[in-house]
């Protein structure tokens, strides 16, 4: 049987053995000789963490073989490379995803069967890689399968911080944050390499010197610490391609303390060396807005640096003449976090390869993109002048420097206007510190500054990068945002996958999603939707089991599962579906009992982490905690509602909540979700969307048509003029009572949630969820009315995932290829 499978996926992509070989025999020993040379323990007795752990470590050896392969292929071929710089990465687990791009999975469970182990289970032994916050994380991981799997000549660069994103763990309803100790087990797919190591610069002063009658900067650093390189290999599905994501750790540079051992200081050298990891000892666990911390500039600048000297000894390993950089070299800038490079790349230029600054600024105009993410104009990145300054004394230079230059030739074309000329000066003078304003630095230098939905752009055109876009119309794009269907529907949802293959006739769909339009034809099929059922039944009994493992609520499998998984923002209204379960709950009990019949039961779901320091959304978790104890104890609601928080939301639990959900929300207020990618995921897997027109969402209602989905609220141009009328809004006397009976204490703790209620009353309201609350119960009474007739809903979830296709990550990287970042394929032969 593995033979057939294996000759199958041969046929398919072409796979052969490299020289490891994929038979069961040849996989088992290598499991086992894993388990006795590598986890030391003995091949006759080890547990289930331990056969993972010599499972990956045998996975692991066959993606360096490939790895290996494809940076030869690469270096051979010598194509123009696209480095996609990002601070964050939220990669998930890796063993199932690599096993399934590998094309070998079935063969991996075949010979664990037989060792009498469970793949699934050993694949449940995985910790998350978290290195990241939210969306944006996502998207690079999600980019990075992409750019695998297309062949392109790609590298990610990242940090590998020791402490991902927090754990979150809830007490009393309230949320405590926990270190995440990832590393404490080791992480069987990543590679050290020690030889690989740069030293990295900080602090010092400024000095000149003179060089053939030419005068130079020279930068004296007052502090130096080692990058060391670990590579992570990213397989590319049904193709041999594997590309790198290289992490920087920090290390203590070697030469510096030396003289604190001689003179005896043993105890401070020591301490001092460990000053030196801190800089990539723990992730920023805020998604909102950039705060000018010293420790995350260092963050920051260790990253830049470390990526540009790997990046450049690459290319001057082949090349040496730097004009011919762009042909060879583009840098991908992931938000404003990475756009120091721009600056660092300008001082090695005219610092240290000595080019004269017109030469060098040329060159750097030609090599970078940069993607917003943001769309409030407060959450821009600014970095107080001061401590640019004392941390990176000679890029505060080269930044006054470029901003003097662009303002003498912006005067030109615009005159003497001063207010347009302070806004778009790199340098805020306004306010009581001076700040450094990243995002018009990355504006000024990159060739294309993309969005991440069509609506975005148009905001970003009309708002944020107004002047801009009148100054540069054709350097500003938009890609939108997609997803990986190979980790939301292939490795999270296996039976679905199953079927849709099936049902089409192949499984060339995983690398060309377009072909999941083929589905549209059978959507009304009665064999096809009785599969289809089926296969989202057995989704929603294993989130079942999962909910009561986690809250010891038991739900009812008939129910209709409605859930909203995201970070906890004030904008993304997780408040306004609370007051919406709130009602519910409200109508139910006053009902007559013969209506309750009528009643479409529900499951709510909620899951997402708050900031750490941030007290809204702490309260909104909090108040979900003190609905959720209410409506769940109350015996005469029973199955009609339950709410449930699910703790700790990350990349795995995703890919359970996903395919088990039926509804899910996506009900920012319009014009505040830059993209989403929340909402791609949810629709590909066939569950249905409750959604306001915001970011991608109104990309998601033309592929499916509005009548399969559940739309409401405000749209974006309505926004500001109605937040402008406040109080004089027309009020909704559902959602007063509501409001009224959080604050009188309905729920308990009635002091505590009163700044909640605060936040969406009267000229408080800013985000609208009074405004918008009618039309999102209309919305629900929608929703509830389609669950009703399951044949209707069963169409309308074959085509959200039949019209998914656009919102694949392989759309979005193959527009990036063609029209930002000019690179091609380069397919490693086998
Ligand atoms: O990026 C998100 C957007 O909110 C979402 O609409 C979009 O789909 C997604 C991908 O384009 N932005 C996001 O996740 N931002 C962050 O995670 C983030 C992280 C760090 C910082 C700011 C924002 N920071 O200031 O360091």
């Amino acid at each position: 049987k593995a033979g057939e499978r294996k000759a199958k996926a041969e046929r398919l992509f072409g796979l052969m053995d490299g020289f490891l070989k994929n038979d069961p025999l040849s996989l088992q020993t290598d499991i086992l000789d894993h388990v006795e040379y590598t986890v030391a323990r003995s091949r006759f007795s080890f547990d289930d963490f331990e056969a993972y752990q010599a499972l990956s470590h045998s996975v692991r050896d066959r993606l360096i073989e490939r790895w290996h392969e494809t940076q030869q292929y690469f270096k051979r071929k010598d194509p123009k490379r696209l480095y996609f710089l990002s601070l964050e990465f939220l990669m998930g687990r890796s063993l199932s995803n690599s096993v399934i791009n590998l094309g070998i999975r079935d063969h991996y469970a075949d010979a664990l069967k037989q060792l009498g182990f469970d793949f699934e289970v050993l694949a449940e032994q995985e910790g998350d890689a978290a290195l990241g916050n939210g969306g944006l994380a996502r998207l690079s991981a999600c980019q990075m399968d992409s750019l695998a799997t297309l062949d392109f000549p790609a590298w990610g660069y990242g940090l590998r911080y020791q402490y991902g994103s927090f754990r979150q763990v809830i007490l009393d309803g309230f949320q405590h944050e926990q270190p995440d100790y990832w590393l404490n087990f080791g992480n069987p797919w990543e590679i050290e390499r020690v030889h690989v190591s740069y030293p990295v610069k900080f602090y010092g002063t400024v000095e000149e010197d003179i060089l053939n009658g030419q005068k130079y900067k020279i930068w004296v650093p007052g502090e130096m610490v080692e990058a060391v390189a670990y590579d992570n290999p990213i397989p590319g599905y049904g193709t041999r391609n594997t590309i790198n994501l290289r992490l920087w750790a920090a290390k203590p540079s070697g030469q510096d303390d030396m003289e604190s051992y001689n003179t005896g200081d043993y105890i401070n050298a020591i301490v001092n060396r460990q000053k030196a990891e801190t800089i990539s000892c723990v992730l920023y666990p805020d998604d909102r807005s950039y705060q000018g911390k010293e420790l995350r500039l260092k963050q920051h600048y260790f990253f830049v640096s470390a990526s540009l000297q790997d990046i450049i000894r690459r290319f001057k390993e082949e090349h040496n003449n730097f004009e011919t950089l762009p042909d060879k070299v583009a840098l991908q800038l992931t938000d404003t976090h990475p756009s120091l490079a721009i600056a660092e790349v300008m001082r090695v230029f005219v610092d240290e390869e000595h080019l004269s600054w017109n030469r060098a600024w040329d060159i750097v105009c030609k090599i970078f993109s940069f993607t917003t993410h943001t769309i409030q104009p407060e959450a821009l990145e600014k970095i107080p002048v001061d401590l640019l300054g004392s941390l990176l004394p000679r890029h505060l230079q080269i930044i006054y420097d470029i901003n003097c230059n662009f303002m003498e030739e912006l005067k030109k074309k615009i005159g003497l206007d001063y207010s347009r000329l302070s806004r778009m000066s790199i340098i805020e003078e306004e306010g009581p510190v001076k700040n450094i304003r990243m995002a018009n630095l990355s504006v000024i230098c990159s060739h294309t500054v993309n969005g991440v939905s069509r609506i975005h752009l148009e905001l970003l055109k009309t708002k944020v990068f107004k002047d801009f876009y009148e100054l540069w119309p054709q350097k500003f794009q938009y890609k939108t945002n997609g997803v990986t269907q190979r980790r939301w529907i292939v490795v999270s949802n296996p039976n679905l996958c199953a079927l849709i293959s099936k049902w089409l006739g192949t499984e060339a769909w995983i690398r060309n999603v377009d072909l999941l339009m083929g589905l549209r034809e059978y959507a009304a099929d009665a064999d096809f939707q009785q599969e289809w059922k089926l296969v989202r039944r057995l989704n929603k009994i294993r989130l079942a089991e999962y909910i009561e493992a986690m809250s010891g609520v038991k739900v009812s499998i008939d129910a209709m599962f409605d859930v909203q998984i995201k970070r906890i923002h004030e904008y993304k209204r997780q408040l306004l579906n609370l007051i919406g379960i709130i009602h519910r709950y409200d109508c139910i009990k006053n009902m007559e009992k013969s209506d309750r019949r009528k009643v479409v039961p529900r499951v709510c779901i909620i899951g997402g982490k708050a900031a750490p320091g941030y007290e809204i959304a702490k309260k909104i978790i909090k108040l979900c905690h003190a609905v959720a104890e209410k409506i769940n104890n109350d015996p005469g609601v029973g199955d009609l509602l339950k709410l449930v928080f699910i703790p700790d939301y990350n990349v795995s639990v995703a890919e359970l909540v996903v395919p088990g959900s039926d509804l899910s929300q996506h009900i920012s207020t319009a014009g505040y979700e830059a993209s989403g990618t929340g909402n791609m995921k949810f629709l590909m897997n066939g569950c249905l969307l409750l959604a306001t027109a915001d970011g991608s969402t109104v990309e998601i209602i033309e592929e499916i048509g509005e009548e399969n989905m559940f739309i409401f609220g405000a749209k974006v141009h309505e926004v500001p003029t109605l937040r402008d009328k406040g109080s004089a809004r027309k009020p909704s006397l559902q959602f007063a009572r509501i409001v009224r009976m959080i604050r009188e204490g309905y729920f308990g703790f009635k002091d505590y949630f009163g700044s909640l209620c605060d936040a969406v009353e009267g000229n408080g309201d800013f985000y609208l969820l009074e405004h918008d609350f009618e039309s999102y119960l209309e919305a629900q009474a929608s929703a509830d009315k389609a669950f009703v007739d399951q044949k209707r809903w069963t169409q309308m979830s074959i085509l959200s995932t039949a019209g998914s296709g656009k919102f694949s990550t392989d759309r979005t990287i193959a527009e990036y290829a063609e029209s930002t970042w000019g690179i091609e394929p380069c397919k490693c032969p086998f």
